[in-house]
């Protein structure tokens, strides 16, 4: 059994306002608990709409000995921390989360339109509940047995007594060994050596400093694959980025208008050099005019600095077998602390790995704004959760001839994707 509980910018509002209404015949939830009791390996997803169910969605995928997986925007739905929440699901998801859904027989969706069918069960496969407090999300993305209007705390709550606890835990514990595995091989493709620095590890060192009350945005590019698996988030943190349009420019004004909501709270947010030079930069003056109106004034702009529009190139050589296309993708070098500098905010410029770690200290005591301008390595690829070994070299090999960075991907990117099949740490 799985537990899917993504979650949609609109959706916290929708919850919040559907919470105060009637739900539906409680004899929905009875026949709900019916196929969620007959589930000898269930999953759940989760999505923005689950926010605030945190309790009973931990009840209900206790008593179903379920794992759950999180759409995008419901990252900040579910902590990290338990040991059965498998991260994110989809293309820029974890490899727990895909095997989740691809072995599971009961899907339970909790507030989210996550459109990927591809990464949820084969049709057929799994037996499924939708709860979504929107009916016109109901249905939309998989053939649900039993759609429950309502908002998520009141429907879940009204389930849970109809549900008895699985006896047999092997698909539980099968879940944690993965999710185990899948942190390990985070930390060990983060210690890869790259040119200068490995971009995970930007994050991988950020994630365990992170206060337990930041919030974290990420722009559309390369930083939205390590936002969505490197960060481990606890805690009250929030986080967001542009999860349906997916367009390039949010980052820094996502961080601003966050500061604005909670001035008290600490911001971080992760910014390609592209999505800088298209308006990042220009919101740094607007930074520049307000934090000093933030009763706490640190939001760090962490640039991933790789002189490339790194994730198209990706996506040109995995999807249309193309190699990179120097005259559309690579951007003039620009001096991001430099510019930062300028405006009066606290500015480093970090080209060697093993200043990360000072660099994120240093900016998480300041008393201001802080641009972290880190010298990143284009040749890390994004590699889905479900590329296999094989499938990885053969599409990759399709792509070295022709390629600038085929050298440095051949070292960086190879080494990376090697850290999933070699030993952990226990074996
Ligand atoms: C407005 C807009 N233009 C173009 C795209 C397509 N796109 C997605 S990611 C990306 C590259 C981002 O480059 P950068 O900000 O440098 O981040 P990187 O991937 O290099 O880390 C592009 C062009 C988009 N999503 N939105
Ligand atoms: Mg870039």
């Amino acid at each position: 059994m799985a537990t899917f509980l993504p979650a949609l910018s609109t959706s916290a509002a929708r919850a919040m306002a559907a919470s105060s209404g009637a739900m539906a015949g409680y004899s929905m939830p009875r026949l709900e608990g019916t196929i969620l009791n007959a589930c000898s390996g269930g999953d759940y997803g989760v999505g923005t709409g689950a926010r605030g169910a945190h309790d009973e969605l931990a009840e209900v995928a206790d008593l179903l000995g379920a794992g759950a997986a999180k759409a995008l925007l419901g990252k900040d739905v579910l902590s990290d921390e338990l040991p059965w929440v498998t991260g994110y699901i989809g293309l820029l998801g974890t490899r727990p989360s895909y095997e989740l859904m691809r072995d599971c027989d009961t899907l339970l969706t909790v507030g989210s339109s996550f459109p990927y069918t591809q990464f949820l069960p084969e049709f057929g496969q799994a037996r499924a509940v939708q709860i979504d407090v929107d009916g016109r999300m109901i249905g939309m993305r998989y053939p649900y047995e039993v759609n429950l209007v309502a908002d998520a705390k009141t429907a879940l709550r009204a389930l849970i007594p109809h549900l008895r606890r699985k006896e047999d835990r092997s698909w539980r514990e099968g879940i944690e060994k993965n999710v185990v595995r899948w942190w390990e091989t985070m930390e060990m493709e983060a210690k890869v050596s790259a040119d200068p620095i490995n971009p995970l590890r930007m994050f991988s060192e950020l994630s365990p400093m992170l206060p337990d009350d930041a919030i974290v945005t990420a722009d559309s590019g390369s930083a939205a694959n390590w936002y969505a698996r490197c960060l481990k988030f606890r805690g009250t943190m929030r986080g967001s980025l542009s999860g349906t349009l997916a367009t390039m420019g949010p980052g820094v004004p996502y961080a601003i208008g966050a500061k604005f909501a909670h001035p008290r709270r600490p911001v971080i947010a992760f910014v390609g050099d592209g999505a800088m030079q298209m308006n990042g930069m220009a919101e740094l003056i607007t930074i520049k005019r307000y934090w000093q109106e933030w009763g706490d004034p640190r939001l760090i702009v962490a640039v991933l600095h790789n002189n490339d529009l790194n994730q198209v190139t990706w996506e040109m050589r995995a999807m249309a077998g193309s190699p990179k296309f120097a005259e559309s993708q690579t951007l003039p070098d620009v001096d991001f602390a430099g510019f930062a500098a300028s405006l009066g905010l606290n500015a480093m410029a970090i080209k060697d790995p093993d200043e990360l770690g000072d660099a994120w200290r240093s900016a998480l005591s300041a008393d201001r704004p802080t641009v972290l301008d880190v010298y990143t390595d284009p040749d890390m690829p994004p590699i889905p959760p479900h590329a296999t070994w094989d499938q990885f070299k053969a599409a990759t090999s399709a792509v070295l001839a022709g390629d600038e960075d085929r050298a440095g991907f051949v070292k960086v990117g190879l080494k990376t994707k090697a850290q999933e099949f070699l030993p952990h740490k226990k074996g």
